[in-house]
């Protein structure tokens, strides 16, 4: 039996700063109940999707920042979204920003987490590549402070195994946004085999230390999530949170890529919205076990000794 996994990438379009995690929550079930009608096994939300992207604003209140950031998951809100899954039997990754408890000292994560049809959850990431400055730069149009409000994640990309039904399981993994760019990411995933790799994004059209970027900001989206997905032999679903965020424009172009480096699905509107493939996890064998067979072609020893050589070539 082929192992098809129906995916939604459920696109969410801008949240105000007033906007409660009930209010958000409410959209958030919407398109799940939108995606069980179309028969899908799993969907896919943003980055901190509950909330505005925050980081945008430079704030010196702790309790104002420690607003946006849930301190248990499933917490009063959230718990809404569990039940969803259950009751569907639909399973969901999330972002958001995660207040931890590490033995008396808190810590403060951008996290993704994904839930499986039982409502448990099964896989667990903190952003690494965290993009922006630590400090308030008012010369920018707006903020991007993820430096001084989020710890680099401490989890490494853990690749994970989720069940779908009867012969229907993969190896998943994620990725939080400015990790989607970094070759890194893919590769760390694909040497664990991973077939399918779910990443939420927040990313403004405008970027403030290099705006003669902002043109290329929907092909560079696609080009680092196509050849992240080719040259590990992995789908891979990236979901926007879309359109103009308290007078931000942010990208939406949520896609869906299979491991063949092609666009089998996309979101074409800037708000709430579900782009839907049905992702068959076998074909990443036919790219995993011949082109990218790592076992067969990727010369590790080599790649090791260049590297190190390096420090002996005069700069030009
Ligand atoms: N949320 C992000 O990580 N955004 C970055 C922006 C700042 C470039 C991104 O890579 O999309």
């Amino acid at each position: 039996m082929a192992r098809i996994i129906t995916v939604g990438a459920a696109q969410l379009g801008p949240i105000a700063r007033v906007e409660t995690r009930a209010q958000v929550v409410d959209r958030m079930l919407a398109l799940m109940n939108e995606a069980k009608r179309h028969g899908c096994d799993l969907v896919v939300f943003p980055e901190l999707a509950l909330t505005t992207f925050f980081p945008r604003w430079y704030m010196e209140s702790q309790a104002e920042i420690d607003s946006f950031f849930e301190r248990s998951m499933p917490g009063p809100d959230t718990q809404r979204l569990f039940d969803a899954a259950k009751r569907l039997q639909m399973g969901f990754c999330l972002g958001y920003g995660e207040l931890a408890d590490d033995g008396g000292r808190t810590r403060r994560f951008n996290t993704a987490i994904t839930v499986d049809g039982t409502g448990r959850v099964i896989g667990k990431y903190r952003k690494i590549h965290l993009p922006g400055h630590a400090e308030h730069e008012p010369w920018r149009r707006f903020q991007h402070l993820e430096k001084r409000y989020f710890e680099v994640g401490d989890l490494g990309f853990p690749a994970f195994r989720a069940s779908f039904g009867e012969g229907r399981e993969g190896i998943l993994g994620m990725a939080i946004c400015n990790d989607r760019r970094w070759p890194e990411t893919y590769r760390i995933l694909g040497l664990q085999a991973v077939e399918m790799i779910l990443i939420g994004y927040n990313t403004p059209v405008h970027n403030p230390p290099a705006p003669e970027h902002d043109a290329l900001s929907h092909f560079h989206n696609e080009l680092v999530m196509q050849s992240g997905a080719y040259q590990n032999g992995a789908w891979v679903v990236g979901v926007a949170k879309a359109g103009n965020e308290e007078g931000v424009e942010q990208i939406g172009n949520s896609i869906i890529v299979a491991p063949s480096g092609e666009i089998v699905a996309a979101c074409t509107t800037a708000g709430d919205e579900l782009a839907i493939a049905r992702c068959d996890l076998d074909l990443c064998a036919s790219f995993k076990n011949t082109i990218f067979n790592f076992a067969r072609h990727r010369q590790p020893e080599h790649y090791r000794m260049i590297v190190e050589r390096r420090g002996a070539v005069p700069p030009a």
